[in-house]
């Protein structure tokens, strides 16, 4: 009998519980309204994942990347050192795709191409050749 009785009182335990998260759920559909929470995207491209790159020392970051059609990728220059006495030593790089594009050798600054046709764009640095290799990956 009181074992029956305690059931119950979990039974009606576990509606109330059910309905206040039901309630809880319609009551909070405010987000349509553009009022609240961040706003939206500023159009990004499909697909796209990085459009900042980095060209560091001897590498370029991410190496390999995948964007959508239609895609601006820029690489910055980040290539820069410590040079022991409070001052920097900055390494030139480039970024030289094979199919034309190229930002030149420099030794700081910024490069951004648009990747308007799907493909595979493969890219060096004219300075350290192919050991210094990156892809972009447009679908
Ligand atoms: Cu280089």
């Amino acid at each position: 009998m009181s074992i029956a009785l305690v059931d119950r009182r979990s039974v009606n335990l576990l509606v109330l519980a059910f309905s206040a998260v039901l309630l809880g759920c319609g009551g909070g559909g405010s987000s349509s309204d553009g009022v609240t929470g961040p706003p939206p995207p500023n159009n990004p491209p499909p697909n796209a994942s990085t459009l900042a790159l980095m060209v560091e020392n001897n590498h370029y970051s991410p190496a390999n990347d995948s964007v959508g059609v239609g895609a601006t990728l820029t690489w910055t220059w980040n290539s820069c050192t410590g040079d022991g006495y409070g001052g920097s030593v900055c390494t030139a790089h480039s970024v030289k795709f094979d199919d034309g594009p190229e930002s030149g050798v420099q030794e700081s600054g910024s490069f951004s191409r648009t990747f308007a046709i799907a493909g595979t764009y493969t890219y060096h640095c004219a300075v350290h050749g192919t050991a210094m290799a990156g892809k972009i990956t447009v679908k």
